[in-house]
Order: C-alpha cells, then sequence, then structure tokens
C-alpha cells in the first residue's frame, strides 16, 4: 500500500484528551503511574550510554505511541490477576508486576498499530496523527515498531526473569506476535495489490481473520499472563473438580476469542459508522478494501445489481465510491443489523462464560465484556 495519507485527513483536529476514560479509579491511576518507569527502563539504560540520541528518540516513541489509548487491555492483566490469584499470595509488589504486564501488552499493542496504520494509510490514530503521517515521518516509522516490540522483552527480563512462569510469558508472548501477524496476514490476503477479492469475503473466512488479527492479543493475553502469575500453568496439574490448569486455559480462551470476535465487528462497524471525534481515528475499510463484517453481511443480502456496485466501488477510496457503499449498507439495513447483533452477541457470551467456565471466577469475563458492551470507542 502507499504511504499517501488518505484524503480526510488534514481537516480533522481532535483533542486527545477526549479519548479513552479519564483515570478515574485507583485502578487506572496504580497502572498509569507505571508508566514513567516503563519509559525509564527502556530509555536510560548504561548499557546504551554511547548513543544518547538513540535512547532520548525511543523515548518520544514511547510518549507519542504507547499513550492515549482506551488501555482495556493493559488494564484487564491485573485487574484479573487480583481476581484470579490465591488472596494471600496477592501483594503490592505482584500488582505492580501484573500492571508491568499490562505495559507490555500495550507496548504490544502500540507496535501493531504503528504497522497497522502504515498498511492500512489510515492517517489518524487516537486523535493525532498516526505516528507514520506525523512529521512526515513514513516508512521510517517501521523502525519504531520495531523499537517498540523488543521493547517488551526488556522489560520482561528485568522484571521477571527470576519467576518460575518466566518461560511460559516469553513463549505466549512470542506465539501471540505470530498469530496476530498471521491474522494480519489474512487481513491483507484479502484485497492483494488493493483488488479486494469479493468472492472469498464469507463468514467463514472474516472469522478466521479476526481470531487471529484481534482475539489473541487483546483478550486471551491479559488474562493468560493472569493465570501465569497465578500459577495457573498450563499443565495436567489438576486444581478444581477435576479441572486441569490446561483446561482451564482452553475455557478462557474460548471465551475470549468469541470476545475478540465481537469486538472486531465492533471496530468495522465503528470504522463506517463511528464518530471519528470519538473513536478518534478515520475509516479506510471501504477505501481499502478489507474483509469486514460489513461488507460480508452485505454481500450475503445483494441483489445482483447491488453486488454489481460493490465490485465497481469496493476498494476504491475516493469520495464518491465510499459514499456509494456507505448507503448501500444503509439500504441493506445493516444499521439494525449491527444493533442486533450487539444485543444477541452480549447475551450468547454471558451464556458461554456460565456455561463453559467451571473452574474461574466469571467477574473476569464480565468485566471485560462490560467495558466493551455498546461501545462507541
Ligand atoms: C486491527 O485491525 C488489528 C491489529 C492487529 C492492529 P484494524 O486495522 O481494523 O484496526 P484499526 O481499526 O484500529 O486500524
Ligand atoms: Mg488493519
Ligand atoms: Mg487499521
Ligand atoms: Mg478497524
Amino acid at each position: 500500500p502507499s504511504i499517501q495519507p488518505c484524503c480526510a485527513m488534514s481537516s480533522i483536529v481532535l483533542p486527545p484528551a477526549k479519548l479513552g476514560k479519564a483515570a478515574s479509579s485507583d485502578e487506572q491511576l496504580e497502572f498509569v503511574s507505571l508508566f514513567p518507569d516503563v519509559v525509564r527502563d527502556l530509555s536510560t539504560d548504561p548499557e546504551y550510554d554511547d548513543i544518547p540520541e538513540a535512547l532520548k528518540w525511543f523515548s518520544r516513541v514511547l510518549q507519542y505511541n504507547v499513550r492515549g489509548g482506551k488501555m482495556n487491555r493493559g488494564l484487564a492483566v491485573g485487574m484479573s490477576y487480583k481476581l484470579l490469584a490465591e488472596p494471600s499470595t496477592i501483594t503490592p509488589g505482584t500488582i505492580r508486576q501484573a500492571h508491568i504486564l499490562g505495559w507490555c501488552i500495550e507496548l504490544l499493542q502500540s507496535y501493531f498499530l504503528v504497522a497497522d496504520d502504515i498498511i492500512d494509510n489510515s492517517p489518524l490514530r487516537r486523535g493525532r496523527p498516526a505516528w507514520h503521517v506525523k512529521d512526515n515521518r513514513g516508512l521510517a516509522a517501521f523502525n519504531d515498531a520495531i523499537l517498540l516490540e523488543a521493547g517488551i522483552y526488556k522489560i520482561l527480563k528485568k522484571h521477571f526473569q527470576n519467576e518460575p512462569y518466566y518461560t511460559r510469558i516469553l513463549e505466549l508472548f512470542h506465539s501471540v506476535t505470530l498469530k496476530t501477524s498471521l491474522g494480519q496476514t489474512l487481513d491483507l490476503q484479502s484485497n492483494p495489490g488493493g483488488k479486494p477479492q469479493l468472492d472469498q469475503f464469507t463468514m467463514d473466512r472474516y472469522n478466521a481473520i479476526v481470531r487471529y488479527k484481534t482475539g489473541f492479543y487483546s483478550f486471551y493475553l491479559p488474562v493468560a499472563l493472569a493465570m501465569y502469575m497465578a500459577g495457573i500453568s498450563d499443565s495436567d496439574h489438576v486444581r478444581v473438580a477435576g479441572i486441569t490448569d490446561a483446561e482451564l486455559h482452553r475455557q478462557a480462551r474460548t471465551i475470549l476469542l468469541e470476545m475478540g470476535s465481537f469486538f472486531q465487528v465492533q471496530d468495522d462497524y465503528l470504522d463506517c459508522f463511528g464518530d471519528a471525534s470519538v473513536t478518534g481515528k478515520v475509516g479506510t475499510d471501504i477505501g481499502e478494501g478489507k474483509c469486514t463484517w460489513l461488507a460480508v453481511v452485505a454481500l450475503q443480502r445483494a441483489s445482483p445489481a447491488q453486488r454489481a456496485l460493490m465490485e465497481q466501488h469496493y476498494g476504491s477510496s475516493s469520495d464518491k465510491s465510499v459514499e456509494v457503499v456507505t448507503t448501500l449498507y444503509k439500504e441493506l439495513g445493516l444499521p439494525a443489523t449491527y444493533r442486533s447483533y450487539e444485543e444477541s452477541t452480549y447475551a450468547l457470551i454471558r451464556m458461554h462464560v456460565q456455561q463453559i467456565s467451571r473452574g474461574l471466577n466469571h467477574k473476569v469475563f464480565f468485566k471485560f465484556l462490560d467495558k466493551i458492551h455498546l461501545r462507541s470507542v
């Protein structure tokens, strides 16, 4: 994809303060207060005393790209840890460690977002210019994505190398990174060379894309990290009522990946119908020809004439084409379909939590789910 920012960008200026909830709870304050430590760990290392300019740049990259989001993923580690761990083992020190893991997820997220905005030609992120657009950085932003990823492993080593679960969390970050990038691969394969392959836009394919690109890193990762910290180790160890630790991880994964798919359907809906002053990003899915929930449902319902309109306009970023497709989505009743999908999926996931998860505190799932239910940001 070309690196040129798309049309609407320059006219939109949003106050970043509107994005994400202010740190209202103690939990959020506690989490946010650790960010300067993370920046310090990464940008003031005596090992790199000889290259202060590079460390200074790293600090800038961190300040701009890791902050400004909702921090749902990062906050979920500490929240889950407190609900899952044996109460006598929970100390200020272990809570701090859980939050550090939360910041590692936020680093992973910022790494994927810097790259994703390059890939998707997205001009705006969290109400500010996307990093590749800021100061005309262009593809040089790609190196900053690599910095953000490499930072994760430096933080993990510093804070966890002596923990019995160190290898487990390392391997989890590695495998989740692979899964996410395979998901991005599938996402990219739906429009090779910018030409959307509409005959491949099936619900099965959509489900595979979102399970991989969103579900593992956004939902399974924070809870799995908390489980490892709480000593739930993905082994044959029998914990409660004949359920092994491995089974607990499977149960959690099943539910959390369902939530991830739900979250990405919302993301796709908001890309087209959301308010940019609330989401902090401008939609590019129609122009980029993405295999989204809206496109898949539209194609399921389209008459031959409507399908021809999709063939003609989907994947073209002109204002006219985006308008034609958006109007078609409305004619096909997609906003109403989305609203009923939102309600029924929310209810279904709640039911699955009750049915599937026998050994884990259900609050872990409900708290996460309630954060995203009916979201507009
Ligand atoms: C998000 O897909 C997936 C990753 C791995 C960042 P997306 O391109 O729909 O995300 P966004 O709408 O935030 O650009
Ligand atoms: Mg993308
Ligand atoms: Mg994107
Ligand atoms: Mg999106």
